[in-house]
This record gives structure tokens, sequence and C-alpha cells, in this order.
């Protein structure tokens, strides 16, 4: 019974798990059947969304290069038209990855976005987001192995063969060597067009940054374009608005600015943005903060997981002070966490000597170790309140010898890609649901960071070494992202290492035109007390890089304040900052509703992720919300 219902929550609720068949349903939609335009041109999609296909040039850094993206955008359109005066323009807002597709974030996470930033009846946002350039719906796409992704699968899976980077002498060199082999793949599929033209190159987090100007601008044209043809929702008579750039306009003064939260990886795009365009900034919400000095020089990575350990620890310590009622793995007799937490380590080392088998649902046989266990937990520290009560049925099942929960959720996760999926797609290019294209993310973070093409194996037993001592639990995999860039072979052509700071915000709390040149508000940061890969440490670090920024606390464990509880508090803030553009003087604390081991605690307005029915990839984005 209980592994069953631990199965159907996992499905729901795992970062970049699949999805329920109803979901796949209300998710379909052709981009093909629009159209790219320089200007927006909003078609109805999905289920009350609105999208559009904006052309933009692929090299911004060569204005005699014709060559063109054509970007996929979405806009969960405000409760009330545009032309209402509580209409408050538009909050852009980018899920992190890097790679995670806005397209399909909007359909999970839009509505709860919307509650938390609305002001009933006086201020009414669009949430509106996008596929990154290469990305999903956007074109061209980043994929090295176009029409064969059976070719990818297969890398995979031979990684995994070889198991964690920490788990013999051969593990690091063995992927070092797979990662070489990726890039002349990619380089090859990037020279013969296969992917619809070049992209790879141009993927750099300065590029998506640029892009983003260029939507707040295209955004704004429509608007002025609307309301002089009354086109659309927006009547010219009722031309009376609220949102504050749109004073801007008015006195014909200034450039159109931006209104955004960015989450995780989300907050290293918004960084960059604050920091390269500070003329642009409305507002700017960075929620799960990562540090992008770290992101972009040096080894790189290395600062996200210190409080990981802290979070497990933190598991075996709230089941043990709910008991056995609630935590499967708790026991009466159990004096203390600590004996939880042994027989879950004597039991990894057994599994060790001797795996866990069995054959899955889809038929993949299976053979697993401490290693994928630990995997399993890393992607639920990312979730505590809806997966900690599953881990712990699962851990309890497989531990007294019924693998079916846990094999079926290795499964679902694509821990074992589905090479019958990937043989079913055969070579059609434009049609690849099930495909999980890691190479987006190389593409960015790859670009972004310092190169290391020319370390050795040494040097990255080194670093394997430096993530485990921050991480036990996610050290081995963490150290795994930036390996992937041993052999990237795409050089950008923009890259941006900081400062990442702002000039002083010059705030207008009144009706008014933002100062020419400056930004409008300071940055507003929040963070969870305890998140395992954007960890408070980081958001104080980029705080007190900006002048006058804010930082929320908030009193949740997992990635990103806004997705791991529900907190009137930081609602509060977040929306009372959009509105005037003031931030907290001090460090603020909220608390939250409720915590993992409550009885019915979840998060409300969320509805279930539907983008990655298809894309059953286990912690698809390292810095994403799935
Ligand atoms: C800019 O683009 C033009 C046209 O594609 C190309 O000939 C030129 O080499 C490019 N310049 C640089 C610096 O890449
Ligand atoms: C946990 O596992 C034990 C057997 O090891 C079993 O007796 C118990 O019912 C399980 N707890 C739950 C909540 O499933
Ligand atoms: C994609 O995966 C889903 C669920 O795993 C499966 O039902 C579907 O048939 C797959 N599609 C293709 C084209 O392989
Ligand atoms: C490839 O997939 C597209 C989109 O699903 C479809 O329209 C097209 O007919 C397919 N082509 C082939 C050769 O199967
Ligand atoms: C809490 O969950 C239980 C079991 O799922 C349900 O019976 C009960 O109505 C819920 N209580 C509240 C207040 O939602
Ligand atoms: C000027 C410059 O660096 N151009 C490079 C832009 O990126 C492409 C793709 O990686 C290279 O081929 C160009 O040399």
């Amino acid at each position: 019974m209980r592994p069953n219902t631990a199965l159907l929550l996992l499905a729901a609720g795992l970062p970049g798990l699949a999805r329920t068949q109803d979901a796949d349903k209300t998710a379909a939609f052709d981009w093909d059947s629009i159209t790219p335009s320089r200007d927006l041109c909003y078609h109805d999609c999905y289920h009350g969304f609105r999208c559009a296909r904006l052309v933009l040039p692929l090299d911004w850094q060569n204005a005699t290069d014709a060559r063109t993206i054509a970007l996929a955008v979405i806009k969960l359109p405000a409760v009330v038209p545009a032309s209402d005066p509580s209409f408050a323009g538009p909050i852009l807002t980018n899920p992190g990855g890097p790679g995670g597709s806005g397209v399909a974030f909007i359909q999970s996470f839009g509505r709860r976005l919307r509650a938390i930033v609305d002001k009933p009846g006086r201020r009414h946002y669009d949430i509106v987001s996008f596929d990154p350039r290469g990305m999903e719906n956007s074109r061209p796409r980043a994929d090295c192995f176009p029409g064969d992704a059976l070719t990818r699968d297969a890398v995979m899976l031979e990684a995994r063969g070889h198991g964690a980077l920490d788990s013999s002498r051969l593990a690091v060199p063995y992927a070092l060597g797979l990662h070489h082999g990726f890039g002349v793949r990619c380089l090859a599929a990037e020279a013969q067009g296969l992917g619809g033209g070049d992209i790879m190159g141009y993927m750099s987090t300065p590029s998506v940054a640029r892009d983003m100007v260029e939507i707040v601008d295209k955004i704004e044209e429509l608007r002025k374009h609307d309301a002089r043809h009354g086109d659309g929702e927006d009547r010219p008579e009722l031309k009376k608005r609220s949102g504050h750039h749109d004073h801007d306009h008015d006195h014909g003064h200034d450039v159109a600015r931006l209104q955004y939260i960015g989450f995780s990886y989300g907050t290293i795009l918004g960084n960059y943005f604050a920091s390269m365009f500070p003329e642009r900034i409305g507002r700017i919400v960075l929620d799960g903060v990562s540090n992008a000095n770290d992101y972009s020089t040096g080894p790189g990575w290395l600062t996200n997981t210190v409080d990981a350990d802290e979070i497990a620890a933190r598991f075996f310590s709230g089941c043990h002070a709910v008991g056995p009622a609630v935590c499967a793995l708790a026991r009466s007799a159990d004096a203390s966490a600590a004996d939880i937490h042994a027989r879950v380590d004597a039991w990894l080392n057994a599994i060790d000597e001797s795996p866990l088998t069995a054959v899955a649902p889809s038929g993949n046989v299976v053979a697993a170790t401490s290693r994928d266990v630990r995997e399993l937990m890393g992607s639920v520290l990312y979730s505590p309140i809806r997966l900690f009560k599953v881990l712990a049925d699962i851990l309890n099942a497989t531990m007294a010898g019924d693998t079916a929960a846990f094999v079926a959720a290795m499964d679902l996760a694509g821990s074992i890609p589905h090479l019958k999926d990937a043989c079913t797609v055969g070579t059609n290019v434009t049609d690849e649901p099930n495909v999980s294209r890691i190479e987006g993310g190389f593409s960015v973070f790859c670009a972004d960071g310092d190169s290391l093409l020319h370390k050795d194996t040494a040097w990255w037993r080194r670093y394997v070494d430096k993530q485990l001592q921050t991480s036990s639990l996610m050290g081995a995999y963490w150290a795994g992202i930036r390996l992937s860039c041993t052999a990237w072979p795409f050089r950008t052509n923009w890259s941006f290492k900081g400062p990442f700071t702002t000039p002083p915000a010059v705030t207008v709390t009144v009706p008014g035109a933002p100062v020419r040149g400056k930004p409008a508000a300071p940055l507003l940061f929040l963070s969870a007390r305890l998140d395992p890969v954007t960890p408070l440490s980081a958001a104080r670090a980029m705080a007190a890089l900006h002048p006058g920024a804010g930082l929320v606390v908030q009193e949740s464990l997992g990635h990103c304040a806004i997705a791991t509880g529900d907190s009137r508090c930081t609602a509060n803030i977040v929306a009372d900052y959009f509105e005037s553009g003031v931030v907290p003087t001090h460090e603020a604390a909220c608390s939250v509703d409720c915590g993992p081991w409550d009885k019915n605690c979840s998060l409300s307005s969320m509805s279930l992720p539907v983008h990655a029915l298809h894309v059953p990839q286990k912690r698809r984005f390292p810095l994403g919300l799935w």
C-alpha cells in the first residue's frame, strides 16, 4: 500500500519526474503553427496562455551577422485586462537550469507566482517567461544528437555503469573520456547543421540577458501599438495604467524596464542582467541565490552544496521527532536520530556489496547501489515538503527487501535511460518528445565559466574530493556538472565575469519617472534558511555586492524560498517590493505555514508540472526548480 502511494507522490513531485497522462493532454501545443516574427505577436496556446515566437539576432556581438533565432515566449495573462487601472505590467521569470523551460514552468508555477505578486484590486501582473535560446521550443535548439537520441542515452548509460565519480580509480578518467567524445559529437552536429543552425556557441548568459532586454522592449512596443490602435484587450480610451514603466514612457524620457523573478540559475541570469544593464532595472527578485563569482570564475560550482548534508541531517532528526506514526523509517525503540541514520548507513554499505536488483516497470534491468540512493536523496532535498515522507516510505520498504517503489522511482526519474523510447523516436529530428538534451545546459555554464579544457585527471580527482568535503551526500554528483565542461568545444562570443554589482538605485515610491541610467529599485534577494544547492551564505554574499539590496530569509528547507513553503510574510514583502521598490532594511526573517512532517502540508496554487511528462530525467536541472 505505502510504496504505491509513495510512487504516485514521487511521480508528481520529484524534480524532472514523469507526470500524469492528464497533464500530458493539456500540454500539447504545436509551436510550428506560429510563424516567428520580429515583433511580439501572441496566439492562444495550452489552456489560458498566450504564446509568441520572437525573432532575435543569433550574435548580439556582431551587427553584420544576419543569422537569427526564434525564441519561444509565453504569457499567463493578468486576471484583469491590460486596460484596467490595476494592471501593473509584465513580470518576467526564469525557472533556472540552466536550460529550464519557461514555457513549462509557467504552466505549473505561473498561477502560484501571480497569486504571490498580485495585490487584489490594486495591482495585477502578466507573468511572462520564455525558453532560453537553444532550449526546448526555441530554435535552433542545442542538440548534439539530432534524430539519434539513442546514442546520447548510450553515453549516459555508460557513464552510469562506471559509477559515481568517487567510486573507483577509473570513474574520473572514464567520465573525462566520454565527455571528450561527447564534445566531438557536438561539434560535428553543429558543423553539419542538423540541429537547424549554429547555436551552441551563442548561448552564454550575457546573450540570454540581452534577449531579455529585447523582450522587455518588444512588450513595451506592443503595448504602445495596442494603445494606438485599440487592438486586443487594450482600448485607448482606457489607457490609464499603473505599471511603473508606463510612467516612464508617458514622460518620454526613459527606456522600458525589467520586472523579474528568477529562481536558482535564474538568479545568475538576473545578476548578469542587473550588472550589465543597470539602467534597465525596474524590479528584480532573486530567489535561491547562486554565487555568480563562483559560477563564472575559477574551478566553479564549489560553494553550492554547503548546506546539503545539514538538510539530510534534518531529514533524520525530523523523522525521529515525529516517530513511526508519521515517518516510516522511525522505530519506537530509537534513542535518537542517529539510530535511524546508522541503520540507513549500514544498509547503504551492504548494497554496495550486494546491489539491489530488479526489473523495472519499463522492462529495464536495474542494479542499484548506494550511489543511486544518494542521488535519490539528493533530489529529495530540493523539495522536503513534498518528498520527505515519501523518501521515508521508499527507504523503509526498500530496506525491508521490497525494491518495487525504489526501482520504479529510478525508472521514472530516468536514472536509467529508456532506450525503447529513444528507438521509437527514430530519425525524426522534429519530434523527440522524450529527449533530455543535457548539452543545452553545457552550452550555457561551460561558456560562462572559466575554461577547464586542459585540466588533467589528477586535477579533476582533487576537484571531486573538494566537492565531497563540501557535501558527502551530493558531492560526487555535483562534481560531475563542471566535469562536463572538460572538453566542451565551443568558445563563447560573449562572456561576462563581473563585477556583479549595480549603482545605487533611485527608488520611486510615488508615480513619476525613474532616473535615466539608474536602477529604479535595489535588488531583492530571497533564500530558504537551508537550501541544498543555493545556500543562504551565497545570498548574503551576492546581496552584499549590490548597494541597498534587501534579503529575506524564509524559515524553510529546500530549494528556493517561494518553492519550499507558503509564507504570507515572504509574499507580502515581494508584492510590496514590486509596487514600491522598497526592500526590508535589515535581513528579514519570514516563517512558513507548515513543514515537511506536518499533516497535509503542501504548496498552494501549484498545479502539477506538466512539462516533464516526456522528459523523465532525474534532476534534470541542478540549478533549477526541477
Ligand atoms: C560578423 O559577421 C559577418 C557576417 O556573417 C562575418 O563576415 C564576420 O566575420 C563577423 N565578425 C566577427 C568578428 O566574427
Ligand atoms: C517499515 O518497515 C517495517 C519492516 O521493516 C514495517 O514493519 C513497517 O510497517 C514499515 N512502515 C511503514 C509505515 O510502512
Ligand atoms: C515518452 O515517454 C512516455 C512515458 O514514459 C511514453 O508513454 C511515451 O510513449 C514516450 N514517447 C515516445 C515517442 O517514445
Ligand atoms: C516527424 O514529426 C513531425 C512532428 O510530429 C511530423 O509532422 C512528421 O510527419 C514526422 N516525419 C516523419 C518522417 O515521420
Ligand atoms: C488532511 O489529510 C487527511 C488524509 O489525507 C484528510 O482526511 C483530512 O481531511 C485533511 N485535513 C485537512 C484539514 O485538509
Ligand atoms: C569573434 C568570435 O569569437 N567568433 C566566434 C563566435 O562563436 C563561433 C561559434 O563558437 C565561432 O566560430 C566564432 O569564431
